[in-house]
């Protein structure tokens, strides 16, 4: 197991690499060329400056999130070859700098879903909010508006206000398409680029869908354990498999997060644990939570004491932080909460291995 931290860079980040060093425990990063428009191949020249500098400064890049998919493949278009085709390039320039891990998604349109980046908490410390409601009102338009000013300039990676008449029209064009014809598109691309994660060695890890049910009669997938047993079985190659997000998946208080930790990681198909918190208001309302059990629905005890038991051998990275002691960061993306969750969690790692050896 290695704990690593999301890290964005070209300036793009307030925590920098040496404080993600200076962090106990952590290895490495998990970053992205967020510059490259999406369907295009990723530059070998500037994936090597950015090893380089990652690794300058003590830390190790075998983690890419993401690279994202282009909607053409999403929405099986004849145009999607030539952006697999990208894709598979890409594949090769992440293997040419030492990745071992690549985490995307298949969501349409937009990535994960929030109504506030910002919300006070009753300690004063501010979190990433989903109030179901708030969100189903939002078209893309109100969208934009609800969020200024409240995420000092950052928007929900996805709805950048450029992209909100596009994305209407891509809402509408999903709206017509059937569940069925949206797993063949997803076969269709893993068939393509799943033999050349094989050949350069590079385990792809689908994050599930944020969150877990369906919006604007968006298809939603990743959702639940008999969806990614499907997915799975789409292409039934170890190096396809997942980025099991607890926070996204336990947003859906039906999913048992250390069931899923077993039955998933016992076929060896997690490559990449993303470990956070949620705290309920209702069924499908919720905060995100600091890290600790005692601070949201799920049992973190629970849930790496299964990852370990199952054998787990990937990456682990606290997932979205909050913002505390005066912080201002990217929203989830802080270094405070996010490197106290990382250390929480390398003391639950520390003490169910422990508790494992002794047995033996
Ligand atoms: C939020 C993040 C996601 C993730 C992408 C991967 O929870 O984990 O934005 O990076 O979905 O493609
Ligand atoms: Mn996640």
């Amino acid at each position: 197991m290695k704990m690593i931290m999301r890290w964005f860079p070209f300036g793009d980040d307030s925590v920098t690499l040496s404080q993600i060093r200076q962090t106990p425990g952590v290895s490495g990063v998990a970053t992205c060329l967020p510059k490259v428009p999406v369907g295009e191949v990723w530059p070998l020249e500037t994936l090597k400056a950015l090893r380089d500098e990652i690794q300058e400064a003590g830390l190790e890049m075998e983690v890419i999130e993401s690279v994202n998919i282009h909607e053409d493949i999403k929405k099986g278009l004849p145009t999607r070859d030539k952006y697999i085709e990208a894709y598979q390039k890409t594949l090769e320039h992440l293997r040419d700098v030492g990745v071992k891990c690549l985490c995307y998604n298949f969501m349409p349109v937009m990535d994960w879903a929030r109504s506030d980046l910002s919300y006070v908490t009753e300690d004063g410390s501010s979190v990433m909010a989903y109030r179901h409601d708030e969100v189903l009102e939002m078209n893309p338009e109100k969208m934009a508006k609800a969020m200024e000013g409240k995420a000092r300039g950052y928007s929900l990676p996805g709805w950048e206000p450029e992209r909100l008449s596009a994305m209407a029209q891509d809402i509408e064009f999903y709206q017509s398409m059937t569940r069925e014809k949206y797993w063949d598109n997803m076969k269709y691309f893993l068939d393509a680029v799943i033999p050349y994660a094989e050949k350069y060695d590079i385990k792809m890890a689908i994050h599930p869908d944020d969150p877990p049910w369906p919006l604007y009669g968006l298809p939603k997938v990743i959702t639940n354990a008999e969806n990614i047993r499907t997915f799975l079985s789409l292409n039934e190659s170890p190096y396809n498999g997942l980025t099991l997000c607890t926070g996204s998946l336990g947003s859906d208080l039906s999913n048992d997060i250390p069931a899923l930790m077993r039955e998933f990681g016992g076929m060896k198909r997690i490559h990449f644990a993303h470990l956070r918190n949620v705290k309920h208001i209702s069924e499908k309302d919720f905060d995100e939570a600091a890290h600790l059990s005692s601070c949201g629905d799920l049992d973190m005890y629970e849930i790496v004491n299964a990852l370990y038991e199952s054998g787990f051998e990937g990456y682990i990275r606290p997932d979205h932080g909050r913002m505390i002691w005066g912080e201002q960061a990217r929203p989830g993306y802080g270094l405070y909460d996010r490197a106290i969750g990382a250390n929480y969690l390398l003391g639950l790692w520390e003490a169910v291995e422990k508790s494992h050896k002794n047995k033996r």
